[in-house]
Formats: structure tokens, C-alpha cells, sequence
């Protein structure tokens, strides 16, 4: 069977990665992308989405449909419809830059906006990127919890950089988003599952 068959069998999940311009959409998909476990990992041409499939707890494999929405900028006129229909949503943020958290209150409105008609409601994590550099941070840990809480969505912290919880990240929505549950030892080992070399970037 080839891969393509395989992949076709799993149930397919549309996760939409948004937020400004260098919070690092583009590097946090790119490094989930390429990590080890990516062996299914197909680069689709002409499409603005890539396929990776991943597992999940109970043998349970799923396809995910990765979409970076690359230049679209609040008010881009195609957004909405990379946004439609989508099972996850990632509202990415650089822990260094207030200003992208601050704009995370449009980003939100337009997934609600663009779902309004649409029998899925996504699940949405705020991603607080680039924790790398917590000594630039700008966005204090309670302004992203409060975020969190307001909203009830998942908060997360990830480093696209040293691909800190990057994996882990897209796992979480997955697994929320079919309600399985991971527990704290598939937490902690999909945090270090990433050999040393991928640890370096670039
Ligand atoms: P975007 O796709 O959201 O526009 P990019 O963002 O992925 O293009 O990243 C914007 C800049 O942030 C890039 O820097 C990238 O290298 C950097 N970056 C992304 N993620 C991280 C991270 O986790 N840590 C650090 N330290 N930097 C990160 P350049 O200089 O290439 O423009
Ligand atoms: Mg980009």
C-alpha cells in the first residue's frame, strides 16, 4: 500500500496556523514539518497546506492538513477562507513582541467570524512563540493565561527555533480536537522525542 493510501484511511484534520507577520508561523510549521516522526511528511505543490501524519494515544494515527497562511495579513481578503472549515487553529504570538499578542484579538475574531456558518467550531491554542528568548519577553505568562481563560482555549509555549514543545503542540490540539486524552508520560515523551541533531536549527 502505497503512503498516499494509507494517509487517505486516517481521518484528516485542517489545522490553520495565524497570527502577524515574524511571530514565526512559518518556522514553527516548517520545524513540525521536519521533525523525525515526519516520515509521512509530503510537501503539497501549489497547495498553501502539507500532510503529516502523526499518533495519538490508543494506536490511533491521524492526518493533519497544516495550513500557513503565509502573507495574509488582518483583513487579507482570502483569509477567511483559509480559515473556514478548520478543525484546529493555531493563534501564533513572539513572546517578544507585545504587539502581536495585542493583534491575537482580531486574529480570534476573524476564526469566529469565518466559522459562523460552519457545523465545525475549530479547537484554538494560543501559541506563545520564541521562548528562547524569555529574557526578551514582553507578554507576561499571566496576560497569555488570562488570554487563555477568557476564551477558554489551550495555552501553549513553543520554540520554533530549538523546536522546543513543537510536536507537543500539535499533538494537543489533535488530541483535543477527537477528545483523547494525553497523559502526563506521552506529554513528556513527545517533548523529548526529537533527536539531537534537529535540536540545532539550521
Ligand atoms: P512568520 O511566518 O510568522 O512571518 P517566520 O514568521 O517563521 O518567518 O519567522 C520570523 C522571524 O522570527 C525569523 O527571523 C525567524 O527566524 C524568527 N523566529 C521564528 N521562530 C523563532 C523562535 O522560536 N525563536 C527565535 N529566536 N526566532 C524565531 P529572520 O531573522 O529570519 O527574519
Ligand atoms: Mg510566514
Amino acid at each position: 500500500m502505497s503512503d498516499s493510501e494509507e494517509d487517505s484511511q486516517d481521518k484528516q484534520l485542517k489545522i490553520v496556523v495565524i497570527g502577524d507577520g515574524a511571530s514565526g508561523k512559518t518556522s514553527l510549521t516548517t520545524r513540525f514539518a521536519q521533525e523525525a516522526f515526519g516520515k509521512q511528511y509530503k510537501q503539497t505543490i501549489g497547495l498553501d497546506f502539507f500532510l503529516k501524519r502523526i499518533s495519538l494515544p490508543g494506536n490511533l494515527n491521524v492526518t493533519l492538513q497544516v495550513w500557513d497562511i503565509g502573507g495574509q495579513t488582518l483583513g487579507g481578503k482570502m483569509l477567511d477562507k483559509y480559515i473556514y472549515g478548520a478543525h484546529g487553529v493555531l493563534l501564533v504570538y513572539d513572546i517578544t513582541n507585545y504587539q502581536s499578542f495585542e493583534n491575537l484579538e482580531d486574529w480570534f475574531s476573524i476564526v469566529k467570524a469565518a466559522n459562523e456558518e460552519s457545523d465545525v467550531q475549530p479547537v484554538v491554542s494560543l501559541v506563545g512563540n520564541k521562548i528562547d528568548l524569555e529574557h526578551m519577553r514582553t507578554v507576561k505568562a499571566d496576560k497569555h493565561q488570562r488570554f487563555c481563560q477568557e476564551n477558554g482555549i489551550i495555552s501553549q509555549f513553543v520554540s520554533a527555533k530549538t523546536g522546543d514543545s513543537v510536536y507537543l503542540c500539535f499533538q494537543r490540539v489533535a488530541a483535543e480536537i477527537l477528545g483523547v486524552k494525553l497523559n502526563k508520560a506521552e506529554i513528556e515523551q513527545s517533548q523529548s522525542a526529537r533527536p539531537a541533531a534537529l535540536r540545532e536549527w539550521r
